[in-house]
């Protein structure tokens, strides 16, 4: 899709940012300006940036409106690109960031306004924080680059930035462009990147957990694209790596909250041979005909935040999609076509005690969840639980905003008490004697490499790692 295809949402009734008008100056351009896109690395200690790493989406969406107008450079610094130090040959630095990079980000747009670049901060973390952000920046951009995008990219042919660029009303996903890969692939570190393709058909989640940033971003929307122009990103992966079975990882907040969507998207999907994996929430997975539906259309993994197996701390995070007397059907609904789970579980809430830890390793153990993931809970700025947890913060050092960091004193049990049992349960799920239960019987692929890599690495974590 060309750029007069897109709509302009924002201040429709002006000339002045209207596609028509954006299109004519870019014609007019008589130098293209250069555009450094950035992904900083964080400096977390925590196994988040290391090894491969999944193909950023969200910049790679900004190199694809970027590219169409501007010159663009692409910087992972996760996979081992460099920023240059002289930014001479750069007109505009954009960087991406989240909170556990917001330093790193704030960092490389000190030294680059410094150089008298423009400067734009987009991302989950200056969205949050804008106020804060724009110290580092000349603009920020609040949510999707999408909705801003006519705008934004007017001023900086007219080099007249504002301070935040903030859409009043968002687009249909309809006007989103498929992804171009070829800014981000063209590192030479590209290997590094993991061969899932990212692809997204849907964006937001209203379901309203207090800890989520997308709730607070995106309100109570939901959109989705239409299917067919999921199903062509597919296969146009498909025709340029000559196969069938690409993988392909959904980067959706909450794949299946539709489910009339959802159910028809996988139909297409098993048509054409594709495999997948996703982001889902529990809403109705306790069907026995979406987990077979699952299997057929491709889905390797599930990736389920079950979050907690205490239903007074599910109540008090608003998680409304998660009902515990279904997590058991939901496992065995997915495990019986052969859909593998990556089990998201939090702790350090206040109504945790030391039993929410064994009733945790009980049911990751007899219901052989494959992949289980575990974090402390972590008060996002910007999110209603930021908010009430304030006070009872012990840091705002946003490098330990990771999810791995201890963040405040639970009041049923002490705080040395919490990560003494959180590193035993992850210890345990992932000794070798609880691998081989857990993994009895699963296919031989990479999921038990990955259980080979948190066997060596939870072997080393202390109750410190967690400070
Ligand atoms: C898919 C996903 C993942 C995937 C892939 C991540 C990746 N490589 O991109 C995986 C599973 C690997 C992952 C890992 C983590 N994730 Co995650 N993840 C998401 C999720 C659900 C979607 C992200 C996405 O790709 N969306 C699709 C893209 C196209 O949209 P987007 O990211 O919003 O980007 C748009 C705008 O933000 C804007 N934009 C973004 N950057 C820029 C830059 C410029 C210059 C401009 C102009 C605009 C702009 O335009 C983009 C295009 O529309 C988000 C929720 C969310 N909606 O943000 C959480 C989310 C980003 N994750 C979160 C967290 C905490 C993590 C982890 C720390 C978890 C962990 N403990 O491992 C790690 C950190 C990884 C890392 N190094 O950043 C938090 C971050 C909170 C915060 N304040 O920082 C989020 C927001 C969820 C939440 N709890 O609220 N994640
Ligand atoms: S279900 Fe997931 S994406 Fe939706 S609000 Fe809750 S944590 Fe966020």
């Amino acid at each position: 899709m060309q750029i007069d295809q897109l709509e302009t949402t924002l201040s429709p009734e002006s000339a002045t940012y209207s596609k028509e008008h954006l299109k004519q100056l870019a014609s007019e351009q008589k130098y293209r300006k250069k555009w450094l896109l950035v992904q900083p690395t964080s400096s977390t200690s925590m196994m988040v940036d290391s090894g491969t790493v999944s193909m950023p989406l969200n910049l790679i969406m900004v190199s694809t409106l970027a590219g169409e107008l501007f010159d663009v450079t692409f910087i992972d610094e996760r996979i081992g690109d460099k920023v240059p130090q002289d930014l001479s040959g750069y007109d505009v630095i954009a960087i991406t960031s989240r909170t556990l990079n917001a330093s790193k980000a704030y960092a490389i747009g000190d030294a680059a306004l410094a150089q008298n670049k423009t400067v734009i901060l987009g991302g989950v973390h200056p969205t949050m924080l804008h106020e804060e952000a724009c110290e580092h920046c000349t603009s920020v951009v609040y949510g999707e680059i999408e909705s801003v995008w006519t705008e934004l990219a007017t001023d900086v042919i007219l080099g007249k930035m504002k301070d935040v660029y903030r859409a009043e009303t968002l687009k249909p996903m309809t006007a989103m462009l498929r992804p171009d890969f070829s800014h981000a692939l063209g590192s030479k570190y590209a290997k590094k990147y993991s061969a899932l393709i990212p692809i997204l058909a849907t964006k937001g989640c209203p379901v309203g957990c207090n800890f989520c940033t997308t709730p607070t971003i995106y309100g109570k929307s939901h959109r989705s694209r239409e299917i067919g122009l999921v199903l062509d990103e597919m296969r146009y992966h498909q025709e340029r790596l000559g196969k069938k079975s690409v993988s392909f990882s959904f980067m959706d907040d909450n794949i299946s909250f539709k489910p009339k969507f959802f159910i028809e998207l996988l139909e297409e999907m098993a048509k054409i041979g594709v495999r997948w994996n996703a982001n889902i929430s529990m809403n109705f997975l306790h069907k026995p005909e979406i987990a077979e539906l699952a299997g057929r259309s491709g889905c390797d993994l599930m990736s389920i935040g079950f979050e907690s197996l205490n239903p007074e701390t599910l109540k008090s995070v608003h998680k409304g999609s998660n009902r515990l007397d279904n997590y058991e059907k939901v496992v065995g609904n997915l495990h019986k076509n052969g859909v593998a789970i990556q089990g998201y579980f939090m702790f350090g809430f206040d109504n945790d005690s030391e039993e929410s830890f064994q009733m945790t390793y009980d049911f990751i153990m007899e219901n052989q969840i494959e992949f289980p993931v575990f974090s402390l809970v972590t008060p996002f700025p910007g999110t209603p639980y930021f908010d009430e947890m304030k006070s009872r913060l012990r840091h705002f050092d946003w490098d330990k905003y990771d999810t791995y960091h201890y963040m405040f004193e639970p009041t049923k049990m002490p705080g040395e008490k919490l990560l003494e049992n959180f590193v035993k349960l992850q210890r345990e799920v992932y000794t070798g004697r609880a691998i081989m239960k857990r993994m009895k019987g699963k296919p031989l692929n990479w999921v038990w490499f990955v259980n080979y890599m948190m066997h060596r690495f939870t072997k080393k974590l202390k109750p410190e790692t967690y400070l």
